[in-house]
């Protein structure tokens, strides 16, 4: 393999990698051949202890600059990003098996954008002044201080910035544990960050599995824990920072609806469609998974789509011309087969895929099921997989309910031409990121983030800034005190 996929050490603290075999092994995995393409260890007590001590120095040592100076340290890590987009894009796509073709536009670029953004916010983060008649207040927005990042696999670049750059904006240290499917992409970004000027530990990362993040969560020396995963784990993580009183942001799973009206233009809805289920090879939260289609278009809809399907090409995701890549693991692999066999057991139609290719590699066919029913598991659970689950309704409040009747709220989708409807549908859909005519776009000037099991808190946009910082208030009294006696 010419391109060299094993880190120097296992962790990057301290502003240097930093190596402990005593840690438990975690073989990384090339999801397009399964072959181990490269060995990390689990952080040990030690390593844990390294990133906590040069976390909390460097906070000290980061939230005495003046924020321009900390916006200038996160602008020049976005313009190395961008320069090494190729390398960063290929390594992504070993980490994760997602094609060459998306992680050159979707990864490294978006870890720009987030540093780039929050870069030049970071000079303009101020409190305000309060007139109180005589006496006067003040607010300064202060850091919280250190902050962990838990991250999912199917973004590893993009999660490890998009907490990164708020948190470090604002003035915070972070600790980022990527998940252990794909621990290399971070280590990239704390060495880019390093390397544009960030003081020695001031983004540490750390590798294990959920036993690290754990001890993270619980450590009463972290102030903020940033979550990206399923609702299983949000929920034991928020419970654990609940107990030290830490702030948090959950982004986790989703079963999002995407409606297509009557009045849809059709072939912007089916590439809405495709986008929603299929990008990353289906394995992206905020995905359209619920496509509900009017049913006097259900049939045009299907055939559009069956026709746009014969554009996929799937293989070597290293292949700028692939398309769909693999499953990022064999254990996500047979997750989603079971969904697939239990969406056949249950009556939904297949529509096209549904098969599992022979030979190396995670693969699985995209695939469609139509005629799928509320109450199918198809319909109700994160599949996390490229599996699109086609339903039919007759009006827009039936639509709207049934699109609603689920524990998650993360996205939402609106297909039509009739602008009134598309704002009076999207203001009723209980979720957080929506899209009108479109789908699964999420530029760093917009808050991303769930409603109900869906998450809490949201990220990127100026909304990402409350999440990283608190107010600190400041009565100033301008005569005497009174006092009763
Ligand atoms: O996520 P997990 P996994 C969903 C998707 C997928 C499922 C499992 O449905 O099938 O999650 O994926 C760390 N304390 N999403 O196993 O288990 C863990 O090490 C602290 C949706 O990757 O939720 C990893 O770093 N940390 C998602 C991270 O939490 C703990 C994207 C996520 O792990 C922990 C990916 C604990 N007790 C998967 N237990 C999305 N919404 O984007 C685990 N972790």
């Amino acid at each position: 393999m010419a391109y060299d996929t094993q880190p120097k050490a296992s962790h990057f603290v301290d502003g240097a990698y930093l190596e402990d075999t005593a840690g438990e092994l975690i073989e990384v995995i090339y999801p397009a051949t399964g072959e181990v393409i490269a060995r990390v260890y689990a952080a040990t007590d030690a390593v844990i202890e390294a990133a906590i001590t040069s976390g909390r120095r460097a906070q000290a040592q980061w939230a005495a600059m003046s924020g321009t100076e900390r916006g200038r340290v996160l602008r020049r890590a976005a313009d190395i990003m961008r320069e090494r987009n190729h390398e960063l894009s290929v390594l992504e796509t070993f980490d994760t098996g997602k094609p060459l073709q998306e992680t050159l536009v979707a990864d490294a670029t978006s870890g720009a954008d987030a540093l780039e953004y929050f870069g030049g916010l970071a000079g303009s983060l101020t409190g305000e002044h309060v007139n109180l008649g005589g006496d006067w207040g003040y607010t300064v927005r202060e850091p919280l201080g250190l902050c962990v990042g838990i991250g999912a696999w199917n973004y590893p670049t993009q999660i490890a910035c998009w907490k990164g750059a708020p948190a470090l904006a604002c003035g915070n240290a972070m600790i980022f544990k990527p998940s252990e499917t794909t621990p290399l992409c971070a280590l990239k970004v704390a060495e880019i960050l390093h390397e544009a000027g960030a003081p020695a530990g001031l983004y540490n990362v750390i590798q294990g599995m959920g036993a690290v993040g754990g001890k993270l969560v619980t450590e009463p020396r972290v102030d903020k824990v940033s979550l990206t995963g399923s609702v299983p784990t949000g929920r034991k993580v928020y419970a654990a920072a609940a107990e030290g009183m830490k702030h948090v942001t959950m982004e986790l799973g989703g079963k999002s609806p995407l409606i297509v009206f009557e009045d849809a233009e059709i072939d912007n809805a089916v590439g809405g469609a495709i986008n929603g289920n299929f990008y990353s090879t289906g394995q992206v939260c905020s995905n359209g998974t619920r496509v509900f289609v009017h049913s006097s278009i259900k049939d045009a809809f299907l055939a559009r789509l069956k026709g746009r399907m014969a554009g996929i090409v799937m293989g070597d995701p290293q292949d700028e011309a692939t398309n769909i890549g693999p499953m990022v693991s064999q254990r996500q692999r047979d997750i989603v087969e079971g969904y697939i066999a239990k969406g056949k057991a249950e009556g939904a139609t297949l529509i096209a895929g549904g098969e599992t290719p022979e030979g190396a590699g995670f693969y699985i066919q995209p695939t469609v099921f139509a005629d799928v029913t509320d109450e199918m598991t198809i319909a109700r659970e994160e599949i996390f997989g490229p599996v699109m689950a086609v339903l039919t309704f007759d009006d827009e409040a039936e639509v709207i309910a049934r699109a609603n009747a689920t524990e998650f709220g993360l996205s939402a989708g609106v297909f039509t031409r009739d602008i009134s409807r598309a704002h009076r549908v999207i203001g009723q859909l209980r979720a957080g990121s929506c899209f009108i005519n479109s789908y699964n776009d999420a530029p760093v000037e917009l808050p991303f983030g769930g409603v109900k099991a869906s998450g809490v808190g949201r990220e990127n946009s100026k909304a990402a800034i409350e999440h990283y910082s608190q107010l600190k208030s400041v009565y100033v009294r301008m005569g005497d005190v009174e006092a009763a006696f």
